[in-house]
């Protein structure tokens, strides 16, 4: 009699729980229901929102029915800038959004003439990555002309919250460059002479990653910032100033680079000159590419931080929830990983 009402009791939590999950809102993640875990990272967990709450009165429009631009800044060939469009166009092909798509090719006029131009095609709302910390407010500008709410992932650019954009999504940079510089203190045992391979000049994220890795350094007394120039972001200039660096510098015993695309091309350069990037170099770099995630596992780098490109269901729920005339935090910083030999063959898959 005892186990029929323990079976009774269990049927009925089962059927709870059904009816639970069944309720939740689309895109809503049930407890425990991570993007952390086995299995490609389909989307970003929000780490923190932040400031204050944008008081903008919504167009009158619903997410199905708008036109959503995309302003991409980058060529496509480094793995996070193909994954962050493909993130942004496969959530909008599964919202039924239509999506007008631009790319500035890595010119900052190009990326001004890109928005103005989807500005004239008449879309609802933008998605912009900005290239540069500086000069979009020409485009800003066009937009409030035109009410078209500005949303921005991935960069910041100087602009007023609510005023010129509604919200930034994104990881924090700054705390990516002070965990590049412990991390590096431990593998070093604090003494290090560091080559910092820089990001594109004049972009937000290159401004933060470096300032954070420098005054994280400062901790440390026996590291030292021994050459720091930029390689644009690209494996190809890694390459090159790498191997300019290590002739210059030929004690460098650690590398920092700000994306993993210099981060391959140094490695690669460190081999060249003889040396053993991993061992007697070490190397830390940042994203979370495949490639990347995969040289940790050969011993080729010692850490990569992540920085998650997929914006997409990000960035739609946002722009869903603005139009609805939900409050929208000003700053949504995203929860960003960091992979080692520890981690690096359990989360390979999730990589891009
Ligand atoms: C970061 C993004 C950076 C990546 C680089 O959000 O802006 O630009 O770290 C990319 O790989 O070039």
């Amino acid at each position: 009699m005892r186990s029929m009402r323990i079976v009774g009791l269990l049927a009925a939590l089962v059927l709870a729980l059904a009816l639970i999950a069944a309720c939740a809102p689309p895109g809503a993640k049930t407890e425990g229901q991570g993007s952390g875990g086995g299995g490609e990272k389909a989307q970003q967990d929000v780490a923190q929102a932040s400031g204050d709450v944008c008081k903008v009165n919504p167009p009158d429009l619903a997410l199905e029915d708008a036109v959503v631009g995309f302003s991409q800044p980058e060529k496509e060939v480094n793995p996070f800038r193909i994954a962050e469009t493909e993130s942004i166009r496969s959530e909008a092909k599964q919202r039924n959004v239509k999506l007008l798509y631009t790319n500035a090719q890595s010119q900052a006029s190009k990326q001004l003439s890109d928005i103005r131009d989807m500005i004239a095609q008449d879309v609802d709302a933008l998605i912009i990555a900005p290239l540069l910390e500086e000069g979009l407010d020409p485009a800003l500008n066009a937009a409030k002309q035109a009410k078209v709410p500005v949303f921005l992932i991935d960069r910041e650019t100087a602009g007023t919250p609510c005023e010129d954009y509604i919200t930034f999504m994104g990881s924090n940079f700054f705390k990516q460059g002070k965990q590049a510089a412990d991390i590096m203190a431990n593998l070093t045992d604090e003494k290090a002479k560091v080559a910092v391979l820089e990001g594109t000049p004049g972009a937000s994220v290159t401004i933060d990653r470096t300032e954070g890795f420098e005054q994280e350094l400062k901790k440390y007394p026996d590291m030292e910032i021994v050459a720091s120039q930029t390689g644009e972001f690209l494996r190809t200039k890694g390459q090159t100033v790498m191997e300019q660096l290590i002739q210059a510098n030929p004690d460098i015993n650690a590398v920092y680079a700000e994306n993993d695309e210099m981060a391959l091309g140094a490695i690669q350069a460190l081999k060249d000159a003889g040396k053993d990037p991993g061992q007697d170099v070490k190397v830390v770099s940042i994203d979370g590419t495949r490639q990347a995630v995969q040289a940790i596992i050969t011993g080729d780098i010692n850490a990569v931080i992540e920085t998650n490109p997929r914006f997409g269901p990000l960035a739609f729920d946002t722009i869903e929830k603005f139009l609805a005339g939900k409050p929208i935090p000003q700053k949504i910083i995203v929860q960003d990983d960091v992979y080692t030999p520890k981690n690096a063959e359990e989360k390979l898959d999730e990589t891009y």
